[in-house]
C-alpha cells in the first residue's frame, strides 16, 4: 500500500497487468476505459497530479468519430447534454467572411464543441466508478524490456520505487513524454516543421461573439473565436515566438482580437476579465513507426498538429480506436493482424490530419518571410474557396473528420 499523494487515496500497486498505460491525458484514460470494458486489465500512470491534468485548456472540437467513440466507452451522457453541435464554421479574410456549411456538404456530419477538459474529468470520473487504476505523480517512469516478451515498468510513487510486468505498453505521454524517446533512435524516423509564430490563448465568461467558430485569415495575423458555452468564449490571436503571456494584460489582448477580425464582427465583441490565458507554439510533427516490439505509440506522443484544423485531440481518439480493437482482438483471439497494422492504419490517417492542419494554418497565418507573393497566394486560396463548392467540401469533410 503506498501512502497517499496529494489527495490521492491510498492505493494497491499490481505487480502484474495486461497494458501499462504511460499517460493520462485523453489518449490513456480512454484506452484506459476501452480496455476495461472489454474486461481488459490495464493501470495508467500519470507524472502529474489530476487537479494539474484538468487545469489544462486546450482543444474544443470534436469530430463524428470521437463522439461515437467517448458515446462507446461509456462517457458521453454529459456531452450530449452540455456539448453544442454545430453544422457550420466560417472562413474570414479580412473583411471578408464565408459559412462553410459542413452538414449540407458532408451528407449531414457535424461537430461537436466541448471541451477537452471536460472530456477527461468525464473520463475521470468513469474510471473512478468502474475501480479502474490510475496513478498520478508517477514519477521516473522507465520501459524496461519492449523488444521482449516480458517488458516491464518502473516508477517512483514518493519514497517508493515500483515495478510492473506486463504484456504491453501503451505510450499516451503526450509530445515530451518518456515512451518515444524510450524508442532508440536508428529505429524511429522524425518529421518535424515548426511555424514562426504561436497562438496566445484566452478564455473568458462573455457570451461567443457569433453563434458558429471563425478561423479569421488577416494581415496583422490569424485568429480565431470559439467557445466552451453560450456563457464561455475561447478566443485566440496569432503572436510571436518571443512573447511572454505577463506581457499581455486582458485589455491589450481584446484590442489585438479586435484588430484581426472583420469590422463587424470585432464592433460585436463582448470582453471581460480573462478566466485563463497561455500561449502555445505551433509545430507539425510525426513519429515513424508507431510501435516498437511491444510499445504502442498515440496522440501527442507519436504526433503533433498545429490546432489550425482542431485534430490534435481527435487524432488522439482515433489511434486509441484502432489500439484499442487491436489490443482487445489479441486477448479475445488471439488475432495478431491489429497490433501488425496497427501502426500504418493509424499513420494514414495521421499524415492526412497532418495536411490538412498544415494547410489550414499556411493560408490563414501571417507569414513575416513570404512576402508579398505569399500574402497574394492566400488571396487565391480564398477566393478559390469562396467560389468552389468542391474546395468548400474537401475544407468541410477534413473538418468533420476523415472515416477511421
Ligand atoms: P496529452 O494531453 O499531452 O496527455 C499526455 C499526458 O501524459 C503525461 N505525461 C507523463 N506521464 C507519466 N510519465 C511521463 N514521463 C509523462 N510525460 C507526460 C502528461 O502529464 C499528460 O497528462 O496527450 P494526449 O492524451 O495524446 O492528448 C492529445 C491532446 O491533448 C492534444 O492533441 C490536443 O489538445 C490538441 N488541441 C486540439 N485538438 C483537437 O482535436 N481540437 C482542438 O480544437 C484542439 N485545440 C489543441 C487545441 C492543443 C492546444 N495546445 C495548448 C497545444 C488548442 C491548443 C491551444
Ligand atoms: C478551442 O476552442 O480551443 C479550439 C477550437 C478550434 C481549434 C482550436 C482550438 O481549431
Amino acid at each position: 500500500m503506498t501512502p497517499a499523494l496529494s489527495g490521492q487515496k491510498p492505493v494497491d500497486v499490481p505487480a502484474r497487468t495486461g497494458v501499462v498505460i504511460v499517460g493520462g491525458g485523453p489518449s490513456g484514460l480512454l484506452l484506459s476505459q476501452l480496455l476495461h470494458l472489454a474486461g481488459v486489465d490495464n493501470v495508467v500512470l500519470e507524472r502529474r497530479s489530476r487537479a494539474y491534468v484538468l487545469s489544462r485548456i486546450r482543444a474544443g472540437v470534436l469530430e463524428q468519430g470521437t463522439v461515437d467513440l467517448l458515446r462507446k466507452a461509456g462517457v458521453g451522457a454529459r456531452m450530449d447534454r452540455e456539448g453544442l453541435v454545430h453544422d457550420g464554421v466560417e472562413i474570414a479574410f479580412h473583411d471578408r467572411r464565408l459559412r462553410i456549411d459542413l452538414a449540407d456538404l458532408t451528407g449531414g456530419r457535424t461537430v461537436m464543441v466541448y471541451g477537452q477538459t471536460e472530456v477527461t474529468a468525464d473520463l475521470y470520473a468513469a474510471r473512478d466508478a468502474m475501480g479502474g487504476t490510475v496513478l498520478h505523480e508517477a514519477e521516473d517512469v522507465a520501459l524496461h524490456d519492449l523488444e521482449g516478451t516480458q517488458p516491464f515498468v518502473t516508477f517512483r510513487l514518493g519514497e517508493t520505487v515500483h515495478r510492473i510486468d506486463c504484456d504491453f505498453v501503451a505510450g499516451c505521454d503526450g509530445f515530451h513524454g518518456v515512451s518515444r524517446q524510450s524508442i532508440p533512435a536508428d529505429r524511429l524516423r522524425q518529421f518535424e516543421m515548426v511555424y514562426p509564430f504561436g497562438w496566445l490563448g484566452l478564455l473568458a465568461d462573455v457570451p461567443p461573439v457569433h453563434e458558429e467558430l471563425i478561423y479569421a485569415g488577416h494581415e496583422r495575423g490569424f485568429a480565431l473565436c470559439s467557445m466552451r458555452s453560450p456563457t464561455r468564449s475561447r478566443y485566440y490571436v496569432q503572436c510571436g515566438l518571443d512573447e511572454r503571456v505577463e506581457d499581455w494584460s486582458d485589455d491589450r489582448f481584446w484590442e489585438a482580437l479586435a484588430a484581426h477580425l472583420p469590422a463587424d464582427i470585432a464592433a460585436r465583441l463582448v470582453t471581460g476579465p480573462s478566466i485563463e490565458k497561455s500561449i502555445a507554439p505551433l509545430r507539425s510533427f510525426v513519429a515513424e513507426p508507431m510501435r516498437f516490439g511491444r510499445l504502442f505509440l498515440a496522440g501527442d506522443a507519436a504526433h503533433i498538429v498545429p490546432p489550425t484544423g482542431a485534430k490534435g485531440l481527435n487524432l488522439a481518439a482515433s489511434d486509441i480506436h484502432y489500439l484499442s480493437e487491436a489490443l482487445i482482438a489479441h486477448y479475445r483471439q488471439g488475432d495478431e493482424g491489429g497490433l501488425a497494422a496497427y501502426s500504418d492504419r493509424a499513420l494514414a490517417r495521421v499524415w492526412k490530419a497532418e495536411r490538412f492542419s498544415w494547410w489550414m494554418t499556411t493560408t490563414l497565418h501571417r507569414f513575416p518571410d513570404k512576402g508579398e507573393f505569399g500574402a497574394r497566394m492566400q488571396q487565391a486560396e480564398f477566393d478559390y474557396l469562396a467560389s468552389s463548392r468542391a474546395a468548400q467540401t474537401t475544407l468541410a469533410e477534413n473538418y468533420v473528420g476523415l472515416p477511421y
